[in-house]
């Protein structure tokens, strides 16, 4: 476990220090596009069983790896464990998405709610953090995550994916109290199972708020924000010597990324309909950013591939505080050639932007 890290540019980067090349990795890097995770869930037999199963959670948090110069490893796991080891009973239906067999109705329910032990409710999730960490052999930084308490109530309410959240949307306005139980339960939840996982290993953190751009801006702080700056102050900022960054991602974020930036978190996840030299000129004394290429260019070429990261390089401009990602998850068309491709790119181009 103490194997010191080969590949530090992630966290040098995520703490605003100098470095050789931007570093990158990809949100849902192990994911459908890749014929060996499409293998792997298959001897699992489902979605739910293959994030159960340490070894197998290990094997495909590996293979993206294998085939690609990242900068990171991200634990594979969902962010819907929380909700189950709850007990509302997560599935996964091909071409569905992820339903819950007793989604929460009521406020009887939310007071229902256990708060799960992260060693004992999830111990699998904290046995695959292990067994990665001991596969990667300090190689790179294996980064953790857990979803907002936003993020996750909008599942835990509407009982799956949602157009327009209409019921949670509902219990905001006409319930908030409610609302905001059942986010403070889960903020608890989350900070412990952060904690669990830095304990176990995990040397970064980011939260998902893929949600959090549906609310309007006093929404957004009061459901949302709010309780993501709770979880990091609740964090392990520093484990076993070493300090552990924590990136904030809020999908739609885009006027609210100066409030984001004063959470205390080091860095910003940007989608792709924000301007990154932008933003950097607003918050880049004060975070890093990350991100923030449309998934969607990967769709294309290579030559458009390198076209688009240069552009977006160029506009975040010279010196340290970017790691390069996409600005929402790889989806599962993609060419895992064209991934490849955007990766060397990324190496590639932008050195000449760290002259040091
Ligand atoms: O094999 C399959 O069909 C399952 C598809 C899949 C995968 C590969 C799901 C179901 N989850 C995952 C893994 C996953 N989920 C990771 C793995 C690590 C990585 O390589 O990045 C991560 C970080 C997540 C996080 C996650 N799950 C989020 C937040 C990130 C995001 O993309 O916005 C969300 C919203 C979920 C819920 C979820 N789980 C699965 C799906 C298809 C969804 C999204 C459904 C929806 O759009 O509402």
């Amino acid at each position: 476990m103490s194997s010191k890290l080969k590949n530090t540019r992630l966290i040098r980067t995520l703490f605003g220090e100098a470095v050789d090349m931007t570093p990158v990795w990809m949100m849902r890097q192990a994911g459908r596009y890749l014929p060996e995770y499409r293998a792997t869930r298959e001897k699992a037999g489902d979605f739910v069983t293959l994030c159960q199963t340490p070894d197998l959670a290990c094997e495909v948090t590996m293979q993206p790896l294998k085939r690609y110069p990242l900068d990171a490893a991200i634990l594979f796991s969902d962010i819907l464990t929380i909700p189950d080891a709850m007990g509302l009973g997560l599935e996964l239906i091909e071409s569905v998405g992820p339903i819950f067999d007793n989604p929460i109705k009521s406020l009887a329910d939310i007071k229902n709610l256990p708060t799960p032990d992260p060693e004992d409710d999830l111990g699998y999730v904290m046995d695959a953090v292990r067994l990665i960490r001991k596969e990667l052999d300090g190689s790179v930084p294996l980064i953790g995550f857990a979803g907002s308490p936003w993020t996750l109530a909008t599942y835990m309410i509407e009982g799956g994916s949602s157009k327009d959240f209409g019921k949670i949307k509902k219990m905001l306005y006409q319930e908030p109290n409610t609302l905001h139980l059942l986010l403070k339960h889960l903020a608890d939840a989350v900070s412990l199972y952060l904690n669990a996982q830095i304990s176990a290993g995990a040397q970064v953190i980011q939260i998902f708020d893929t949600w959090g751009g549906v609310l309007s801006t006093p929404a957004y702080h009061e459901f949302s924000l709010a309780y993501m700056k709770q979880i990091i102050n609740q964090l392990k900022r520093e484990y076993a010597g070493e300090k552990i960054p924590v990136i904030l991602f809020t999908k739609g974020a885009g006027c609210w990324i100066e409030d984001i930036a004063n959470t205390g978190c080091d860095a910003v996840g940007l989608d792709w309909m924000q301007d990154i030299g932008q933003v950097r000129s607003k918050v880049g004394e004060q975070v890093a950013l990350q991100g923030n290429m449309d998934p969607a260019v990967l769709k294309s070429n290579p030559e458009t591939i390198r076209n688009e990261v240069a552009l977006i390089l160029e506009n975040f401009g010279q010196g340290s505080g970017h790691v390069f990602n996409l600005g929402h998850g790889i989806t599962p068309d993609i060419d895992p050639e064209n991934a490849g491709v955007f990766i060397n790119a990324v190496h590639e181009l932008s050195k000449q932007y760290h002259n040091n």
